[in-house]
């Protein structure tokens, strides 16, 4: 089935909220958000939080937010606060990303989208802006155990613009990038000229194109669209005022790491459990860090958002 037809099946299963039903309707500016985060990337109550903020911010820079997630057989574009506690607090939610929608789908299951995930629900849906924190990514040995995020793929074939503050440092930040490059997604810096590290501004890394406002990102993506070529990324550095010593990363990266190998954790669990082992080993400061750059990021994706529907006339 060609890919439109595909998109209009997938239509039945959609479940909009009004607010978000209202705002495609009359062109305003939208913002998805994605639900892993929520479900798996942060503890409770700072994921519940984390998450009433971002759609805060987004509201506060003028677009309106919908979190994406799997419920009942429905895709769920924006959420209630009801459905984000139960997110937030759920035990057993399924990671679905582009391989995991039609089982978590057709098994009526409770699932959180991981950015490839929320990509494809928020095209669906008529979304093209989404805010996240850190991409998926080339895991470090990624060349012999082919463990690549589906993320980076998602960005090569679905039209949405990400927002995110780079990738963290667990991944192998240069083969992340050379896929991307690969698989033809502009990678952008927001006000730099490097990769962020997610948890650093820094990685030294250089990307070869910058846009310093929203106009200019929102031109591009625009473009983009326009010659008929599929997602982007926007990397917005982590405000540096809640960044990490870069020595205290590497550390708590390479304790982690090591524990999976350990365990033998591998497959779409590993991105967690490396999650939950720097929040320990830095005693928060990795949380304090990750909420900071992922309300900044919503409020990028919105003031980009908003640009578009301004040069999209
Ligand atoms: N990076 C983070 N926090 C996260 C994730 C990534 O800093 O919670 C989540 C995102 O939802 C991303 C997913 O899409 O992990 C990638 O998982 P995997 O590496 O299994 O593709
Ligand atoms: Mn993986």
């Amino acid at each position: 089935m060609p890919f439109s037809a595909a998109a209009a099946a997938a239509d039945r299963y959609l479940l909009l909220a009004p607010t978000v039903r209202d705002a495609l309707a009359e062109g305003r500016p939208l913002v998805a958000l994605e639900s892993t985060v929520i479900a798996h990337g942060l503890p409770y109550p700072t994921n519940i939080e984390t998450a009433l903020a971002m759609e805060e911010a987004v509201r506060e820079e003028g677009a309106v937010p919908a979190t994406i997630a799997i419920r009942a057989g429905r895709i769920m574009v924006g959420l209630d606060r009801a459905a984000l506690e139960e997110l937030a607090t759920a035990q057993d939610v399924l990671k679905v990303s582009r391989r995991d929608l039609a089982f978590a789908l057709a098994s009526r299951r409770l699932g959180a989208t991981t950015v490839s995930g929320t990509m494809l629900c928020a095209h669906l849906a008529g979304i093209r802006f989404f805010a996240t924190g850190g991409i998926g990514g080339v895991h470090r040995g990624g060349e012999s155990t082919l463990d690549i995020s589906a993320d980076l793929m998602e960005l090569s074939r679905t039209p949405v613009l990400v927002v995110c503050a780079g990738a963290k440092a667990i991944l192998d930040l240069p083969r992340t990038l050379e896929y991307l490059e690969t698989q033809g997604v502009p990678v952008l810096g927001w006000q730099t000229d490097e990769f962020p590290a997610f948890y650093t501004p820094r990685s030294g890394l250089r990307l070869q194109q910058r846009v310093d406002d929203e106009v200019q990102a929102a031109t591009i993506a625009r473009t983009h669209w326009e010659c008929g070529l599929a997602g982007l990324l926007v990397c917005s550095p982590v405000p540096a005022e809640a960044a990490l010593p870069a020595e205290q990363v590497e550390a708590a990266i390479t304790a982690a790491l090591a524990r999976a190998e350990a365990q033998g954790i591998s497959g779409a669990a590993l991105t967690p459990f490396l999650l939950g082992q720097i929040a320990e080993t830095t005693g928060g400061a990795s949380l304090r860090a990750n909420c900071a750059l992922l309300l900044n990021n919503a409020r990028v994706a919105a003031r980009i958002a908003r640009a578009y529907c301004a040069v999209s006339g």
